[in-house]
């Protein structure tokens, strides 16, 4: 039986950077939940009988809200939705399920690298039928509807074993219960020479990856040990919590510090990786070296060949703007695209459908391909794997060799988290107010070329994304960007990033904090951070 229920709008449901994100008791509200996906279905055109995957990340709530999904699907007339099993899906396998079987799109609940529990972090994404994250032209429809939405419809169906593979019925339409792990293991193999990796692990390397009990566990447990011939052990904190044990699932140098001071220790192993809540960040860290996600993109496309999947040129190479320039100079010797996008996956669906790019990347840690459109925390090591099997030399030797090359992009991310939304707008809006004064200005030895907003005009549709961070230029190519991360839950997050090219190879490998202190000193100099913060220091820094 199909209900239509009488609601009233909520005026917070407004997707950020990859969805709506907000804290757990906020989707506890009656209706919250109800009303997201009613305004995301009702933004769709053509959707009647069709199929939509679903699968989340398996943080708490991912149970019910799949449940709330799969009855508000039936009784809004799709005819088939596929699941994984337990309700699991990574990000990157969801996006792969949807391509793979032709669905129209996918619901993906996941707050990503957040916290999750009773009190900590949830999410919803809509992701299109290429797979990837719905474009603004979608979620600010999503949005719009959220704000007049009067009813919703669901079916009254009875309980969901979403434990047994297989198909059964709810109401008219099919529910498809899948193994999350097969599809996309079985993509994997497409791509990387497994064979070569295989012999590399029986040759003795070893291998560290810490899944943060998150849900790349299953999937790295199947990959690496399974099929790859890793020693058990080598996937870590492989079993999946609905509080990610109690951590923050986000693969950085703060919340994996164990790992990296493991990879910095005397004995430790040949590499290490870990990945997020949803699968989708990778972090990459050498036996003696942590790679920046920024380095490990330009490392991966100056390496792709190496891999069958990536044999013929690539297309083009894409990155969010914070992202540093590393990747462009391997663009350049490549002679081939490089595309510059705002912060958010979605912008990079358009250029990987029109054959633009094959690889992208972001400094937030995450790198993927055209294989799907999301980035792909577990693709990123493989295609390290890949990398050192063919190359048969170190990670650290590898990204060395790569600045003597290229140059090096010295590289740090600082956020402000949980910065009263005021005074990080106050902090943004000044330097806007000066973008006209600050060229020709000298700080320290710096002086400033320009200062603008970036906003992006997508070469595939032609739409135009404005106020996308702030960026402020010095002479000799150095910069400082700030901006308000679009993910975070409660107040604001500032993210400054800080990027100088350093060409001397004699210059290269220092701490990045001191190589770039002139330019953190400039950051606040300019933007008045302490002033208006009221903070000594960054909490994390990448
Ligand atoms: C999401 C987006 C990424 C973005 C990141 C950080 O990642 O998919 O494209 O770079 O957030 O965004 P922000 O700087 O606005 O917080 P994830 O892994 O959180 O889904």
């Amino acid at each position: 039986m199909i209900r239509t229920v009488q609601t009233t709008p909520f005026d917070d449901q407004k997707p950020g950077t990859s969805g709506l994100r907000k804290k757990v008791p906020v989707f506890q509200q009656p209706n919250y939940v109800e009303n997201f996906i009613q305004s995301v279905f009702d933004s769709l055109d053509g959707y009647r009988g069709k199929t939509l995957a679903i699968g989340g990340d398996g943080r708490f709530l991912n149970r019910e809200v799949i449940g709330i999904a799969i009855r508000m699907a039936a009784a809004n007339g799709f005819g088939k939705v596929i699941v994984g099993k337990g309700g699991i899906l990574s990000t990157p396998a969801a996006s792969n399920i949807i391509r793979k079987y032709g669905c129209f799109g996918g619901i993906i609940l996941s707050a990503s690298h957040n916290p999750g529990g009773p009190h900590e972090d949830f999410g919803i994404k809509y992701n299109i039928g290429n797979g990837g994250p719905a474009p603004e032209k979608i979620t600010d429809a999503i949005f719009a509807r959220s704000k007049a939405i009067r009813e919703y419809r669901i079916a009254d169906i009875g309980p969901l074993d979403l434990d047994r593979i297989g198909t059964t019925r709810a109401g008219d339409m099919a529910v498809e219960v899948i193994d999350p792990v097969t599809d996309y293991a079985a993509l994997m193999e497409t791509l990387f020479d497994f064979e070569a990796i295989r012999a590399m692990f029986k040759g003795g390397f070893r291998m560290a990856f810490d899944a943060m009990h998150a849900v790349t566990g299953p999937y790295a447990k199947e990959i690496l040990e399974n099929r790859l011939g890793a020693p058990a052990g080598t996937a870590r904190n492989f079993v999946p919590r609905e509080d990610f044990g109690g951590h923050h699932p986000d693969p950085n140098l703060v919340h994996a510090r164990e790992l990296y001071d493991e990879m910095m220790a005397p004995g430790a192993p040949d590499f290490g990786a870990a990945s997020d809540g949803d699968g989708d960040r990778n972090l990459i860290i050498g036996r003696g070296i942590f790679v920046t996600p920024s380095d490990s993109l330009a490392v991966l496309a100056a390496n792709a060949h190496l891999a069958p999947g990536y044999r013929a040129e690539l297309k083009g190479i894409a990155r969010s703007m914070p992202t540093s320039a590393a990747a462009d100079r391997v663009a350049a010797k490549l002679k081939i695209g490089m595309y510059e996008t705002p912060t958010g996956w979605k912008f990079f669906g358009n250029l990987l459908d029109a054959g633009m790019a094959t690889i992208c990347g972001e400094e937030s840690a995450g790198t993927g391909s055209d294989h799907v459109r999301e980035k792909d925390g577990l693709w990123a090591v493989l295609l390290w794997l890949n990398i050192l099997a063919v190359r048969k030399e170190s990670a650290k030797d590898i990204v060395t060799k790569h600045w003597a090359e290229f140059g090096q992009n010295y590289y740090s991310r600082h956020d402000y988290e949980a910065v009263e939304t005021d005074k990080a707008n106050a902090l943004i809006d000044e330097l806007r107010g000066r973008f006209a004064t600050l060229p020709g200005q000298k700080i320290g030895a710096l002086t400033v070329a320009a200062a603008d907003e970036f906003a992006y005009h997508d070469p595939v549709d032609g739409s135009v994304s404005k106020n996308q961070g702030t960026r402020v230029l010095f002479e000799g190519g150095s910069r400082v960007v700030f901006r308000l991360s679009g993910t975070g839950t409660s107040g604001a997050t500032l993210r400054v990033y800080i990027e100088k090219y350093e060409p001397d190879p004699a210059q290269h490998g220092r701490d990045p904090q001191a190589a770039l202190a002139e330019l953190i000193a400039a950051a606040d100099a300019i933007a008045g951070i302490r002033r208006h913060t009221g903070r000594d220091a960054p909490t994390v820094i990448t």
